[in-house]
C-alpha cells in the first residue's frame, strides 16, 4: 500500500505523486470508486502499484475541504495576491477572506509588485492577517513566501494581472536552483484537466482558486460577521448576542473601529456587503 496525492487528472487518468519517492504514477480508480466523480486533484490516496502497469487508487482519505469549479481538495492555504497596480479590489479580497474562514483555509495576504512603490495603504487594510510583501519581478522576499508554503497545499487567489502566475514562475525557478523541484503543471479553469504544481518537500500549489473563493454563496446576512476573523476578538463588547455590528448602540466592533483597532474601510465594506445581502434577503421573503 502506497500513499500519495492526486496532482493532475486527465479524463479518467489520475496522476498520483508518491509521498515517499516523489514520482508521479499514472493511476486508474478501483471499481468501487465511481469513475470520474469521486477523486479530485489534491486528494490524498492509498494506491497499489506494480512496475510497468497503471497504479490503482484503492481509497480516498477524508478531505478537510473541497473547492468547486474546478474541484480541488484539501487546500490548507490561500495566497491572496494584491498589488498597487492594477488598483486593488478590496471587496474581492474581503470575499476571499470570508470563503477562507468558511472552508477552513488559512489566508496569506501577498502584496506583489513591491518594486513599483509604497504598499502601506494595502497593508493597513489587513493588518490582522499574515502579510508577505514580494516582487515576482525582482525576486524580493520570494524565499519568505516559499517558507510559508512549506508542507502545504495552497492555491493562489486574486484579481487578474496582480501577478499570480508570475510569482509561481519565480518560485519554480528559484526552487530549481536547490534541485528539488519538479514542474508538474498549472491549475486551469476547467474541470477536465486540473493540475497542481509540486514545489518540493510536500508543498503543492494551484495557480487559481477557481470561482469558489471569489463569490459569497450560501451565507445569510446575519451570519456574515462570523467569517470576519479579525472582528471576533471584539464581539464580547456587543450588547446583543446576535449583533449585526451595523446600527446597534453598544457594539464591540464599532468601538474597535473607533479606536483604530479594526481598519475603518474594512468595516465600511462589511456594512456595505451586509446591506447588500439584507436587501437580497428582503426581496426573497
Ligand atoms: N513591476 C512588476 N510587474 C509584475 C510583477 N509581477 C507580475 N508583474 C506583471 O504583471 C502582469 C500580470 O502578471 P500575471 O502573472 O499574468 O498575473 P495573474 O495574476 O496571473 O493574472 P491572471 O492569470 O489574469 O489572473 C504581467 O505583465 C507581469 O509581468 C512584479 O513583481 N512587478
Ligand atoms: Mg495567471
Ligand atoms: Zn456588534
Amino acid at each position: 500500500m502506497n500513499r500519495g496525492i492526486v496532482v493532475k487528472i486527465i479524463s479518467f487518468e489520475y496522476y498520483v505523486m508518491d509521498d515517499t519517492s516523489r514520482q508521479v504514477i499514472p493511476c486508474r480508480s478501483r471499481g468501487g470508486l465511481r469513475r470520474g466523480g469521486d477523486i479530485y486533484v489534491g486528494d490524498k490516496v492509498n494506491y497499489t502499484y506494480t512496475k510497468g502497469k497503471y497504479g490503482v487508487i484503492d481509497k480516498v482519505l477524508p478531505r478537510h475541504n473541497c473547492l468547486v469549479r474546478p474541484y480541488v481538495a484539501n487546500i490548507d492555504l490561500a495566497v491572496i495576491v494584491i498589488a498597487t497596480y492594477p488598483e486593488p479590489d478590496y471587496h474581492l479580497v474581503d470575499k476571499i477572506l470570508i470563503n477562507c474562514s468558511k472552508n477552513d483555509i488559512t489566508p496569506l495576504i501577498c502584496i506583489n509588485k513591491c518594486d513599483l512603490g509604497d504598499t502601506t495603504e494595502i497593508e493597513k487594510q489587513y493588518d490582522y492577517f499574515d502579510i508577505v510583501k514580494v516582487s515576482a519581478l525582482t525576486g524580493e522576499e520570494i524565499e519568505g513566501l516559499k517558507a510559508r508554503l512549506e508542507g502545504k497545499i495552497s492555491c493562489f487567489a486574486g484579481q487578474s494581472a496582480v501577478g499570480k502566475t508570475s510569482i509561481i514562475n519565480t518560485i519554480l525557478s528559484t526552487s530549481y536552483e536547490t534541485g528539488e523541484l519538479s514542474k508538474i503543471g498549472r491549475g486551469r479553469h476547467t474541470t477536465r484537466h486540473v493540475e497542481i504544481y509540486s514545489l518540493g518537500s510536500n508543498s503543492y500549489c494551484a495557480d487559481t482558486c477557481g470561482f469558489s473563493l471569489l463569490e459569497v454563496d450560501g451565507i445569510e446576512h446575519d451570519k456574515l460577521h462570523l467569517y470576519y476573523d479579525d472582528f471576533r476578538e471584539y464581539e464580547s463588547g456587543c450588547y446583543f448576542r446576535d449583533c449585526s455590528h451595523t446600527h446597534e448602540e453598544i457594539c464591540g466592533i464599532k468601538d474597535a473601529v473607533g479606536r483604530g483597532l479594526i481598519p475603518r474601510p474594512r468595516y465600511d465594506r462589511y456594512v456595505e456587503l451586509y446591506t447588500e445581502m439584507l436587501k437580497k434577503y428582503k426581496e426573497r421573503y
